[in-house]
């Protein structure tokens, strides 16, 4: 019997801190071997001339999320991991999202449901907390924490979400008691609604002007609160989707006070702007998405933040609507007001590319800290390291395997999604995931899917101190 299932050969290793030339041998799903002369293995794969990394972890995606009445999300668990794995990831964070007057564990039970026999590659749940009611507070949100449930988004905004800055306390508060970690959307509810119901006055609807209702000073007053909220809790904070400087800088601020808070940028706020948006008839809802994009002065703070370790994670908010289809993008009352136009777009599968591009290959950003904010950190902040996010003896073979050499006009076609376009159409990329491995089994090689739908696994987490 062979001493490895199987064996990558010849390539070039990187994990968050290290770079490093040597084979991998991969034994019942987990690396089992670093080294040369490994010996026999069922499959050798050849990795000469390319990067063998982590897998990507995206710890922030919509899947199958009710989103309003009469839209529907384009991925399922089935596409959405499907195009996750074309991505070079391995591993995704879905929400999990309470709706109003709903239990927690029935909302759990729901998602779980959709998500059972239907995955490529791993998953695991954050939730959603819409209504904090005492039961939940008391009861529900401590024994999922303690059930490996524990991390969860809060909104600041939007109609049947937000909660008020007493809830946020009341939900940091049970963070603080069981250790969980708290995740933001900061943007300021009562600013959107008033420019929004201003802008409507005004007959200014076309999509172009979602950008104008939720302006920078909407996020960075939202995010400087925020902090403020997890700083008197005393817990640890992430912010996600941060767009711009100004809410940047509020957590650059706050982390050099030594405040445990945490920042997450997506690739809609490097290579989009505000412009994208303004698109004739309805094609600036194919970039409707929030916070939106801003302006390159925007962008260039995004990549300060991601060089200088403001944002430990990268991830896409995929949040997929098709465009050409009345349950999503083009949904008629989205004609009358940016307002009902489906909020989110995809990215799970341009991620990575994307940010291997213009960041590694265009020298933006080392190889290490590509690791660092697309996998390494993901499994470590979400409790998922050491099992998950990085090349070492032990851990789940989970790798992804990156030709530097491939050049390409990103198309929707090579997404494997189920939306109708992407908002990166026309990109041009450098560098691209070749092979995708979860546990030991490869999911997609070469373009092709060899992964079996049901494979892909609920992964429980636990926080460290
Ligand atoms: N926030 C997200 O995180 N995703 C989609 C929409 C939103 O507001
Ligand atoms: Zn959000
Ligand atoms: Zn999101």
């Amino acid at each position: 019997m062979p001493a490895f299932d199987t064996v990558i050969r010849n390539g070039r290793i990187a994990t968050a801190s290290d770079v490093f030339s040597c084979d991998i041998g991969i034994r019942e799903g987990r690396i089992a071997a670093l080294g040369t002369d490994l010996g026999d293995a069922g499959e050798v794969i050849d990795a000469a001339g390319k990067w063998v990394l982590p897998g990507g972890i995206d710890s922030h995606v919509h899947i199958a999320q009710p989103s309003g009445e009469g839209i529907v999300m384009a991925d399922d668990f089935a596409s959405a991991t499907r195009s996750a794995a074309y991505g070079g990831n391995t591993t995704v964070l879905p929400f999990c999202l309470q709706e109003n007057g709903q239990s927690l564990r029935a909302a759990l039970k729901d998602y779980h449901a959709k998500a059972e026999g239907e995955c490529y590659i791993d998953i695991a749940f954050h939730l959603i907390i819409s209504d904090p009611t005492e039961q939940v507070l008391g009861q529900e949100l401590p024994a999922l924490v303690a059930d490996g449930y524990p991390s969860f988004k809060v909104f600041m905004t939007y109609d049947g979400l937000a909660l008020s800055d007493r809830q946020m306390l009341e939900v940091m508060e049970v963070a603080r008691q069981t250790g969980a970690l708290v995740m933001v959307h900061a943007e300021n509810y009562d600013m959107i609604r008033f420019l929004t119901d201003r802008l409507e006055r005004e007959g200014s609807t076309a999509p172009r002007f979602h950008a104008a209702s939720r302006p920078i000073v909407a996020e960075s007053e939202a995010t400087h609160r925020a902090i403020s909220l997890a700083a008197l809790s005393e817990v640890p904070l992430m912010v996600v989707h941060v767009s711009n400087r100004e809410a940047m800088d509020e957590i650059r601020r706050a982390q050099a006070k030594g405040l445990r808070v945490m920042g997450e940028t997506c690739p809609q706020y490097l290579v989009l702007t505000a412009k994208d948006l303004d698109g004739l008839n309805m094609e600036g809802a194919k970039y409707v998405c929030s916070p939106p994009p801003r302006d390159t002065e925007s962008q260039i703070a995004c990549w300060e933040g991601l060089q200088q370790g403001v944002f430990s994670v990268f991830s896409s908010d995929h949040c997929p609507f098709r465009y050409d289809d009345p349950q999503g993008k083009l949904i008629p009352k989205g004609r009358t007001s940016f307002r009902w136009v489906p909020n989110g777009i995809p990215g799970v599968a341009a991620r990575l590319p994307i940010l291997f591009s213009e960041g590694v290959m265009k020298g933006r950003i080392d190889i290490n800290r590509f690791v660092a904010v697309t996998a390494t950190n993901h499994a470590k902040i979400y409790g998922l390291y050491p099992r998950k996010g990085t090349i070492a003896v032990g851990a789940d073979a989970d790798i992804a395997i990156w030709d530097p050499d491939i050049r390409q006009t990103l198309t929707h076609d090579q997404l494997k999604d189920g939306s109708d376009y992407t908002p990166y159409e026309g990109i041009e990329i450098t560098g691209w995931p070749v092979l995708t491995m979860v546990r030991g089994q490869v999911v997609v090689r070469e373009g092709a899917l060899t992964g079996a739908r049901g494979f892909g696994r609920h992964l429980e987490r636990r926080l460290g101190a």
